[in-house]
């Protein structure tokens, strides 16, 4: 009987400490890989018919589970990684810009970030490539990079490591650069007029950053950190601009066969503020590309790049699955937000619509997630990703953590998961996707900017409901997700 009782004590201790049960060794290891910019234009997201990703499509069978409805916090690459990183929301921290460092932010500065949060509860640290927003620094000439969040911080093609990992080369075919520039006259009021610019490389892949930072990685899994599990964050610079990629990729998608994004003529008129004028134009980048005639040639760029990514990535899978860590190590792959390609009159990111929002995320938990094709249509946000990753390994969620875990639903793919998810795009100017709805909210200079479509039946987003009496109860119920207040935006530093 005693024993009996001691039995059930133990057994209700431990159900309750599970983290008791686990040593450090039986713990997952994190392979975190981020991509730059990169849309829903990978095969199994279905954003474009066009694109070529054999190894995102493999990598997607080979039990990992396809987020269908994966949304960024944010819609540029610094506010929506540090709000990732941190756990915390743009309209709560006043990271707003790429020009805010989340170290100068009173709100962000002390936070622990993901894995920072990991090293501190036993992980070994460790990465390379971009994972925070580059900063100036007049103290490194590789500028904030984010060294300080790990344990152990590699620049894989720094000339000090001798091309351990692989040379790079930069060189260009010649004759193939495009750079397109603002009209004539327009340079006063140019929008990042030095980006737009792409073209074939005269390199192999293997001579590429983004490919010597995935050899970086698999060279690392030979590794044993002093038994300890590892958190391993790797950036991926592509497809961010410039679109400068091997030729064979460019070779992949002859040009006149390009197709392009629909766009609907009128599609900006239904978009008025609250003193009834237009609230969109057409994109600067737009009416350069289309000047010039460029559309399939800045297409054709964008799926060359994505096709690019996916060889690297590759490599990172064949490293993955064939080293010692294979059976015990998650990986997530996600994209730090989308980017139209003539959308909505529009080329770029930071948009609060639905191709700005949405992002490329897989997950694969060995053990957990099914072999074969496995889509969910569970609603998640990359802030999600902090106390979901923490909650998987067993580590404590920490509680400044705005996200919500979404471990269930990784468990059960097909479980209803709707809770509605909200970006923030500006200052004063947020979102919120329910499973059917997208709902944008802009209060700037004094003018105010409502946005609705049912983004299930319009997934182009052609037509605002906003003004619809109909669908009134429908904003007044996505409307209280939105941030009540903003924190001011931080000045640049
Ligand atoms: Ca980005
Ligand atoms: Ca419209």
């Amino acid at each position: 009987m005693l024993k009996t009782v001691l039995f059930i004590s133990l057994f209700g201790i431990l159900g309750y400490f599970p983290s008791l049960l686990a040593k450090d060794e039986s713990k997952y290891n994190v392979v975190f890989v981020a991509i730059d910019d990169l849309n829903d234009w990978v095969g199994v997201f279905g954003g474009n018919p066009q694109t070529q990703t054999p190894n995102f499509d493999n990598f997607a069978k080979e039990g990992s589970i396809v987020f269908e409805k994966a949304f960024s916090p944010a819609t540029v690459c610094g506010p929506s990684r540090s709000a990732l990183l941190t756990g915390k929301y743009s309209h709560n921290t006043g990271v707003y810009g790429n020009d805010t460092n989340l170290r100068h932010a009173p709100k962000t500065q002390d936070v622990a970030t993901i894995s920072q949060w990991f090293s501190q509860q036993g992980y070994h640290a460790l990465s390379a490539g971009k994972i925070f927003h580059k900063h100036s620094n007049k103290q490194s000439d590789k500028g904030d990079q984010g060294q300080w969040a790990f344990d152990e911080w590699t620049d894989p093609t720094a000339k000090e490591h001798k091309g351990k990992w692989g040379k790079i080369r930069h060189e260009l075919k010649k004759g193939t650069e495009v750079h397109i520039q603002p009209s004539p006259g327009e340079k006063a009021v140019a929008y990042n007029a030095k980006a737009l610019k792409w073209g074939e490389m005269a390199v192999t892949p293997e001579e590429t950053k983004d490919f010597i930072t995935c050899q970086w990685a698999v060279d690392q899994l030979t590794r044993d950190f002093d038994s300890k599990p590892f958190f391993m964050a790797v950036g991926i610079s592509k497809p961010h601009l410039p679109w400068f990629v091997p030729s064979r990729f460019y070779d992949q998608f002859p040009l006149e066969d390009i197709v392009l994004p629909k766009i609907n003529e009128g599609d900006l008129e239904d978009i008025i503020d609250s003193k009834g004028k237009a609230a969109a134009k057409k994109h600067p980048w737009w009416n350069w590309i289309e000047r010039e005639n460029m559309h399939k040639e800045a297409v054709q760029a964008y799926l060359a790049s994505v096709a690019y990514v996916d060889y690297c990535l590759g490599a990172l899978f064949e490293g993955i699955n064939n080293s010692k860590y294979a059976d015990n190590t998650i990986v997530v792959i996600w994209g730090d937000h989308g980017w139209h390609l003539g959308e909505k009159f529009k080329y770029g990111k930071a948009t609060s619509w639905i191709e700005s929002c949405r992002v490329p995320l897989l997950i694969k938990v060995p053990g957990v997630t099914e072999n074969g094709l496995v889509k969910t249509k569970g609603l998640v946000n990359l802030i999600d990703l902090y106390p979901t990753l923490s909650d998987i390994c067993g580590l404590p969620i920490n509680p400044e953590n705005e996200g919500k875990s979404f471990k269930d639903l990784i468990h059960n793919p097909k479980m209803e998961w709707n809770f509605p998810t909200v970006i923030t795009t500006n200052e004063g100017q947020s979102t919120v996707f329910d499973p059917q709805y997208q709902y944008i909210r802009s209060t700037r200079f004094n003018k105010t900017v409502l946005e609705l479509y049912n983004y299930e039946k319009d997934p182009l987003e052609w037509n605002n409901l906003a003004n619809n009496a109909e669908f009134k109860e429908v904003i007044a119920r996505l409307d209280p997700y939105l941030p009540k207040k903003y924190e001011p935006k931080l000045p640049k530093k």
